[in-house]
């Protein structure tokens, strides 16, 4: 009888263990919009107008439309080279801050229709549109899409309504014709550049007129600017989010051009921040923005270390390759770009802890238990019992290892504000892995890669967790960057 009744409690004990709620969410969480586009992890940024033809990077809206000529353009050649370098979408400069529009806009008269290439009847959005889609069509099921996304600069230093009332509807009628007849754009890119100078024109923009025509006809595009509200700026170009950085932000009485916070706090997010508004990356293959001839793309090894700082950092890398003047993405950039996929490929093949056994105290039960943060599926996780909490590895065997990859799971919120590793010797002691008993990383988010100084070897480790609420981890693994 007794036996009857402990198997009974156990069945309903395990019943209630299964159907165990996730735990609630803390703080501000991504929409589903921002959870994809921070899983697309890399972009392609295409800078492309007068510039590439110019030599200039910011161009001062006077140039003949003519110079405009791209001789054998074919934007099907961006899309396979995004696609085999890895990139989930591209993101091009429709129209820069010297006003050019590459696309036969009605709001100005500085545009590709007034251009001499292909006799005023090109159009680079269509051609990318297309592309995109035949590219995706052409994908078997569940086969990598590339997605489109669009820079349309405020900043105009042609349009003669700029610096007037006037301008602000323009914009917003411009933002209206390229996401009716372009989209859907998967992101929205609004620079924050203005370089008129004390002297010069100044606008006052109409942001909540510029976010509601761009949200009313393309409710999932994630609109970039310096404060979001989509995704941040990361406060500087050299491909960078700081060693600490949370996706919240506080946004309280800022617009995307006045009020903001300072660079150095873009790079770090607010960890009280209310909003959560992600950082964006965005840094050029080469020197420039725009393609000059006599540039070199930077190395191999620079651009794994932009991967490290970028999307090692809970970051989003939008990596600008600039396509040439005659339209094309040059032999030397898509040769550096897939051979720098293929580098990230081969460090990231083997998680030493594919087949390891983690332990640490979870909430409720098995469907929350540690050994989740060691598989690949996104939506299972380890939920820590408590804001202070550790997980403790068994490799099976002594692993070598240099990287440490953590992924919090953000649908429910940014947590983690420290984390430390310790390795097991062979007496049992727990040793610092780091000098100093420095931490391993004061955030993690989405995804944190932390490079450690040398290779570590242990069969056991333990990943003690500090956070603003009980850590949920999605993703633990541990890599060779030598093998
Ligand atoms: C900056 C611009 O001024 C550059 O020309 C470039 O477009 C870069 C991505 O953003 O603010």
């Amino acid at each position: 009888m007794r036996t009857i009744h402990c198997i009974a409690l156990a069945a309903t004990l395990l019943a209630a263990a299964c159907a165990a709620p996730p735990p609630e969410p803390f703080g501000p969480v991504p929409s589903s919009s921002q959870l994809a586009w921070q899983r697309m992890e890399t972009n392609m940024f295409c800078h492309f107008g007068p510039n590439t033809f110019s030599g200039a990077e910011w161009g001062s809206g006077d140039e003949a439309e003519d110079m405009f000529n791209p001789a054998s353009i074919d934007c099907g050649q961006w899309v396979d080279v995004a696609a085999q370098a890895g990139f989930g979408g591209i993101i091009v400069t429709a129209k820069h801050h010297d006003g050019f529009c590459l696309w036969p806009s009605g709001q100005s008269a500085h545009t590709v229709a007034q251009s001499r290439w292909t006799e005023g009847k090109g159009d680079v959005l269509r051609l990318l549109r297309d592309a995109i889609d035949a590219h995706n069509g052409s994908q078997a099921a569940g086969g990598r899409k590339v997605r489109m996304g669009v820079y349309i600069s405020p900043w105009d230093r042609n349009h003669p309504a700029y610096g007037t009332d006037a301008y602000n509807q323009v914009f917003a009628n411009t933002l209206r014709e390229v996401h009716s007849q372009y989209g859907p754009m998967f992101e929205q890119w609004f620079d924050g550049a203005c370089g008129e100078g004390p002297g010069g024109k100044r606008q006052v923009y109409d942001w909540p007129l510029f976010m509601q025509t761009v949200a009313d006809l393309n409710p999932q595009c994630v609109v970039f600017s310096d404060i979001g509200p989509g995704c941040r700026w990361v406060g500087n170009e050299e491909g960078r989010a700081g060693t600490t950085c949370w996706s919240t932000l506080r946004t309280d009485g800022a617009t995307p051009s006045e009020n903001k916070p300072a660079p150095d706090e873009l790079v770090t997010g607010h960890r009280d921040g209310d909003k959560w508004v992600p950082a964006e990356v965005d840094v050029s293959l080469r020197p420039g923005w725009f393609w000059h001839p006599g540039e070199e793309p930077k190395t191999v090894e620079q651009l794994v270390d932009i991967y490290l700082t970028s999307v090692g950092r809970n970051g989003l890398l939008l990596l600008n390759v600039p396509p040439d003047t005659n339209g094309r993405i040059c032999a030397a950039d898509s040769a550096r770009l897939v051979a720098w996929r293929a580098e990230i490929d081969r460090i990231f093949a083997r998680d030493l802890a594919g087949g390891a056994t983690a332990r640490g105290r979870h909430l409720r039960g098995r469907r929350y238990s540690a050994q989740n943060a060691l598989d690949t599926a996104y939506h299972t996780y380890w939920a820590a019992a408590d804001s202070v909490a550790s997980v403790n590895i068994d490799f099976g065997s002594e692993a070598t290892f240099d990287l440490v990859v953590l992924q919090e799971y953000i649908p429910l919120g940014q947590r983690v504000c420290r984390v430390e590793l310790h390795c097991q010797e062979a007496d049992g002691h727990w040793m610092p892995a780091l000098p100093d008993d420095a931490p391993l990383c004061t955030t993690v988010g989405y995804k944190r890669i932390v490079s450690l100084p040398s290779a570590v070897t242990a069969r056991r480790v333990r990943l003690d967790f500090v956070g603003l609420a009980a850590p949920v981890i999605n993703r633990i693994a541990f890599y060779n960057s030598a093998q």
